[in-house]
């Protein structure tokens, strides 16, 4: 299987996260990406398949933003890195904003992501190493892997969380059906829901989601990931999803996985888009499901037996010293 990864995803190194009332060390840290480039053995550095792709996806003021963030906080005199505290919950409107403290708030939803001087640098390698895996399943690969981090699933349009900023699985599948495949299913297993993808096609026929993740009632993203949002409008139906409790072990994920995947294999799709977190994982210091290492093999297993041409991109995924083995017992699955 092809591997993908920019050198330019490692840099985004954000220094602390807000957490349970205190600042606590950034769980999204460079050293994950080290610990599964030591378990897959060497990548390939994706093509630059320019900014359509992304365009495509989130919006122009959203990227301006992106590329501006770093610059305007050290502008308004700050150090360290940029973090929103004000959010326009209600009414949120496209308005002329310039101080950074507002656009930052007026593009995110949480106070957990940080942006840095090689944020966007990181996070476009990361949308191309989507885009590079996307092109090669397109190319008649039966499945690639683009090690993408920054990750991306919590991210809309407009707006950055959960450690995203560009939402590669959505930009993966955009650029398939911008390919010509008509229709795209997403599947999303990261501990947490993807609510940035589930926004972005909530409303469209053409893209499936569908994501087994630890239920909103206890867990981030809190708001959305609940079993009555089933999408809207043209993509009504085309939303499923599949909370768990805290302590679910393999045989309720795979249980939840493969009501997914029926649930896939009737939208009939040209080509699956999997969100892989090995935040599922027992040890994982910020989740509560209990998988274990040989478990992420059978879970691949039983995607591959559906024979869908598959991207898989990474998501989350905490314990670093575990993670590697995690990430490289799902790609052996496959
Ligand atoms: N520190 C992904 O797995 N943190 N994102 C919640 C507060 C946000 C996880 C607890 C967790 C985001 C891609
Ligand atoms: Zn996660």
């Amino acid at each position: 299987m092809r591997l993908f990864f920019d050198d330019r995803q490692r840099a985004h190194a954000p220094t602390q996260e807000l957490h349970n009332g205190g600042f606590t060390t950034y769980a999204e840290m460079p050293a994950r990406v080290d610990a599964i480039l030591a378990a897959l053995g060497p990548v390939e550095t994706p093509a630059d398949r320019g900014e359509a792709a992304i365009l495509a996806v989130h919006s122009p003021a959203y990227v301006t933003f992106l590329k501006d963030a770093a610059r305007l906080w050290r502008e308004a005199g700050r150090t360290g890195d940029a973090i929103p505290y004000a959010f326009p919950i209600r009414a949120r409107r496209p308005l002329d904003l310039t101080r950074i403290d507002a656009l930052i708030g007026a593009h995110s939803f949480d106070a957990t992501t940080p942006i840095t001087p090689d944020s966007w640098a990181a996070s476009y390698g990361s949308a191309q190493s989507a885009l590079a895996a996307t092109q090669a399943v397109l190319a008649g690969d039966r499945a690639a892997f683009a090690l993408c981090r920054p990750p991306g699933h919590h991210a809309g349009a407009d707006y950055c969380g959960g450690y995203c900023h560009l939402n590669t699985a959505a930009i993966a599948a955009q650029a398939a059906r911008d390919a010509g495949v008509a229709r795209v299913a997403i599947l999303d297993i990261d501990y947490h829901h993807g609510n940035g993808t589930q926004d972005i096609f909530y409303d469209r026929g053409d893209v499936f989601y569908a994501s087994v993740h630890a239920d909103p009632r206890t867990d981030y993203p809190f708001f959305w990931g609940h079993a009555d949002e089933t999408g809207d409008g043209d993509g009504r139906g085309a939303t499923l999803n599949l909370p768990l409790p805290h302590g679910t072990t393999i045989d309720a994920f795979r249980t939840a996985q493969t009501t997914a995947l029926d649930a896939i294999a009737a939208f009939d799709p040209g080509l699956l888009v999997v969100s892989f977190g090995a935040d599922t994982w027992a040890g994982d210091p910020i989740s509560h499901f209990a998988l274990t290492t040989p478990d992420y093999a059978v879970l691949a297993r039983d995607i591959a037996a559906r024979g869908w041409p598959t991207a898989i991109v990474m998501e989350g995924g905490y314990a670093v010293d575990a993670l590697g083995h995690n990430v490289d017992s799902f790609l052996r699955g496959f």
